[in-house]
């Protein structure tokens, strides 16, 4: 059959019938099926496309035909940068080429054969979506959830613009891999660390991969400690936050970040040119370098001294960059004999190191730096206690002193949201010379981003150069204000379209509770490992902060969520345009059908762990629905021999039934490779079986049946096959078929073994297996109980027992 053709044929039909249109009023129960949308970018589909929505949509047919209301929207993350960096190299202005390439993909999905129902389509970059964007910044504003503040933040020089921590990978522009520089600007930010202890307790409730949930949790980074106050000599105090307060007695100095703003009042003048050049040095380096064990420990004397306030003793203040002024309090109480970084600062710059933790056990290597929590020691009136203990009671006694108590910090830092870009939504705040920082109000929204901007990056926002847009009025007194120039960070329009789909028309509002709270949260979400910490991230937090402002009832958006492995180039890397390795599916596509190239995705990888292209496979597919389709043929041929259910037709069925059930398990697992597999078997059977004398009423089912199994891996092949057979249109509201457990049962046997007398396993084999056929087994599976030993017998009495005696 010509595969290219049927795919043409089967999709105007489909779509004629308007077969994927969501109903909303069926009361058959709701899934909301969701692939990670698109960015526009590149006009074509490359093959990792394929993978990610090509087998998705498999997914989504499966549950469709399993009786669900099957939800599977699509849309376009059409904001960014990479359309407005092509804008730069070609002159093409974002919005033309995301637009055209975003048509180009519409008809791409189309012709792969994806369910998607485009009426709830979403574009990002369209005002009647960015007005909500814009809308979701005012209610988190109104809620004291966005803020603005001057800080130092991340700044990418290649791409001209701030980064939020969560875009910073190993030091570098998550991007464009350009080392990141620091900056001092004035930002917004999302409170999202109001939501940290949810965020972590919440992974509990969701059904995630493990690997993600670590992620996030480690991005979260609880940390369960104390914090402490320090009276600084000759006036004024710090707070330093510690995990190991048992260890305070051992602080022999402490250490303030280059960045703290007491700084410049602790240095004294003798040490102010050598702090001074040190906070340079500083600046000039990422806060992973920073952090990093490896990088030589540095750092300057301040000249000033503090009080440790449990022996009163004064500890030099110094100033080192291993201290991040971003988190805890941006001081440490430097304890070198149980702390490595401190160790080796105190090593180098002859600090004394003094012991306060020895070992339990006697024996037991505690040279310093020792970091186990041990038992106390020089540590008047907590020695012997255990570090544990010790830390609780050490907090207990400073917070009765007034200086100190408990603490739990957060790794997480709140999301910077400001980009100094112009492919974006505008932030919709006015700046006004009376009234301050005053909000758009909302029935003026959206702030339309204008066209004709020049926006050659120059590290200030394009917009601020475009007079019409900056000039505005004050919404409370009518002064000439100006706006605020910067556009968000496109995650923040990720972090809520998930929510506009179910009501993507809606102009009176972001969405209308009463739809969503119906349709989320996503039941099946699916999409790549590398958005663990950024948009997943992101997500929750709005749908949390949302829900406490009371539009909308739910706790999590992603029920269930499986990240599809990586499909690499033939250079090893991941495939992407940048990188030039993309190969395209057009030569496959137009030579064997989007179906035979889908089936080829399913059954080349394991869709969770991906792996380097390879079209090796991809003709045997094609031969293999060839083969397919002739056994329809030959089935209709065949003559009609009996109709009884005879000893071939239950091995036939055996084998039917059998296929159902592990193709229904494993398209729930998205093990699509596995699933094809047992296709496959099911089609050699039914060979087999043809060649005899067949019941051809029961070959028919049979086949039928076989074709509902495949449709969600080739869906044009198995609805003309299925057409083909006098089935009723389409196959896709058929039922999806459920196995028989009788049908199982029969063919299987389960007999007892029986070692030296004694039972020792059950196992089961098809009944019609020979008693050498057992023997083979029984000696294959447990041999175990004679291994070292000698098998003196091994009998098998035909459907009763297997015994053996070993010696
Ligand atoms: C004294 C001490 C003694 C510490 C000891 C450790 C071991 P986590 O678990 O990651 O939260 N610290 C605190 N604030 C810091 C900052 N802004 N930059 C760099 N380091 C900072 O780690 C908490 C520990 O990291 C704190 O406990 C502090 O050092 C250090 F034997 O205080 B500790
Ligand atoms: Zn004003």
């Amino acid at each position: 059959m010509n595969l290219p053709e049927i795919e043409k044929k089967w999709q105007k039909r489909w779509e004629e019938t308007g077969l994927y249109k969501f109903d909303k009023n069926s009361d058959k129960p709701k899934q909301y099926v969701l692939e990670m949308f698109s960015y526009p970018s590149g006009a074509k589909l490359h093959v990792g496309h394929w993978y990610n929505y090509g087998l998705s949509d498999t997914y989504a047919r499966f549950r469709r035909m399993q009786g669900y209301n099957v939800f599977h929207p699509m849309g376009f993350d059409a904001f960014g940068l990479p359309a407005e960096n092509y804008a730069i190299k070609t002159g093409i202005h974002p919005k033309d080429s995301t637009l055209a390439n975003i048509e180009t993909m519409e008809k791409q999905l189309r012709a792969m054969g994806a369910s998607f129902d485009w009426d709830y389509e979403v574009k990002t970059c369209m005002p009647e979506y960015y007005k909500w964007t814009q809308w979701c910044f005012l209610q988190l504003y109104k809620k004291g959830l966005a803020y603005r503040k001057e800080a130092p933040v991340n700044w990418c020089p290649k791409c001209n613009t701030v980064l939020a921590n969560e875009q910073v990978v190993e030091g570098a522009c998550e991007r464009c891999h350009t080392p990141v520089t620091r900056k001092h600007l004035t930002q917004w930010f999302f409170k999202i660390t109001d939501y940290a202890e949810e965020l972590l307790a919440d992974l509990d409730k969701i059904d995630w991969p493990a690997k993600t949930k670590l992620m996030q949790k480690n991005w979260i980074g609880k940390s369960v400690g104390g914090e402490i106050t320090f009276k600084i000599q000759g006036g004024g105090e710090f707070t330093v936050f510690t995990t190991r307060a048992d260890t305070l007695y051992g602080c022999t100095y402490v250490v303030i970040s280059p960045e703290h703003p007491l700084l410049d009042q602790l240095t004294t003048p003798e040490n102010k040119a050598a702090v001074e050049e040190y906070k340079a040095y500083a600046a000039a380096a990422s806060e992973i370098d920073r952090l990093a064990t490896t990088r030589e420990k540095t750092g300057v004397f301040t000249g000033s001294y503090a009080v440790n306030p449990i022996n009163g003793r004064a500890v030099p203040i110094w100033t080192a960059d291993y201290v991040l002024a971003s988190y805890g309090t941006g001081v440490v109480m430097a304890v070198p004999a149980h702390d490595e970084r401190d160790f080796e600062f105190a090593t180098k710059y002859n600090l004394p190191i003094e012991r306060v933790i020895a070992a339990k056990e006697k024996g037991e290597d505690d040279s310093l730096p020792y970091t186990e929590h041990g038992v106390l020691v020089n540590s008047p009136g907590f020695d012997g206690m255990n570090a544990d203990d010790a830390r609780k009671a050490m907090l207990e006694l400073l917070h009765e002193r007034g200086c100190g108590g408990f603490k739990t910090n957060y790794r997480l830092r709140d999301w910077l949201i400001s980009r100094q870009r112009y492919w974006g939504a505008p932030i919709p705040m006015i700046h006004c010379p009376h009234c301050g920082t005053v909000p758009v109000p909302e029935e003026d929204l959206p702030v339309e981003l204008p066209y004709d901007v020049d926006f050659t990056p120059d590290g200030t926002s394009p917009l601020a150069k475009h007079e019409g847009f900056m000039n505005v009025k004050c919404p409370v007194c009518g002064a000439d204000a100006r706006r605020d120039p910067d556009t968000m960070d496109t995650f923040m329009c990720s972090s809520w379209y998930y929510l506009r789909y179910p009501d993507n028309k809606d102009d009176k509002m972001a969405w209308d509770p009463a739809i969503i709270n119906k349709m989320l949260p996503v039941d099946k979400y699916i999409g790549g490992a590398e958005h663990a910490c950024m948009h997943l991230l992101y997500s929750r937090f709005f749908t949390k902060a949302f829900r406490d402002m009371g539009y909308l009832n739910f706790d999590e958006p992603f029920a269930s969520l499986v990240h599809q492995g990586v499909i690499l180039g033939p250079d090893g890397e991941r495939m992407s345009k940048s990188r030039g390795n993309v190969i395209s599916p057009d030569e496959y596509v137009n030579k064997y059908g989007a179906d035979a190239f889908r089936m080829y995705l399913g059954f080349g990888f394991s869709y969770v762990e991906g792996g380097p292209w390879n079209d090796g496979g991809i003709k045997a597919i094609y031969k293999y629905m060839e083969r397919v389709e002739r056994l329809v043929e030959r089935i209709q041929n065949a003559a009609d021999d009996h109709d009884a259910m005879g000893e071939e037709e239950k091995k036939v069925n055996f084998v039917l039934h059998n296929t159902i059930k592990s193709v229904t398990a494993d398209l729930t697992n998205f093990s699509f490779n596995t699933a094809i597999a047992r296709l496959m078997e099911l089609t050699n059977a039914l060979y087999r079986y043809t060649d005899g004398p067949i019941n051809k009423t029961y070959a028919l089912n049979t086949i039928q049946t076989m074709m509902k199994l495949m449709a969600p891996f080739a869906p044009h092949f198995a609805e003309e096959l299925w057409e083909r057979l006098g089935g009723e249109y389409s196959i896709f509201n058929q039922p999806f078929p459920e196995y028989d457990e009788s049908a199982l049962a029969q063919e299987e046997v389960t007999y007892p073994l029986q070692v030296n007398g004694k039972v020792r396993e059950r196992f089961s084999v098809p009944a019609d297996l020979d008693k050498a056929g057992i023997e083979a087994h029984v000696r294959e599976h447990f041999a175990s109980y004679w291994e070292g030993k000698q098998l003196l017998k091994l009998i098998v009495v035909p459907g009763r027992i297997v015994n053996v005696v070993v010696k």
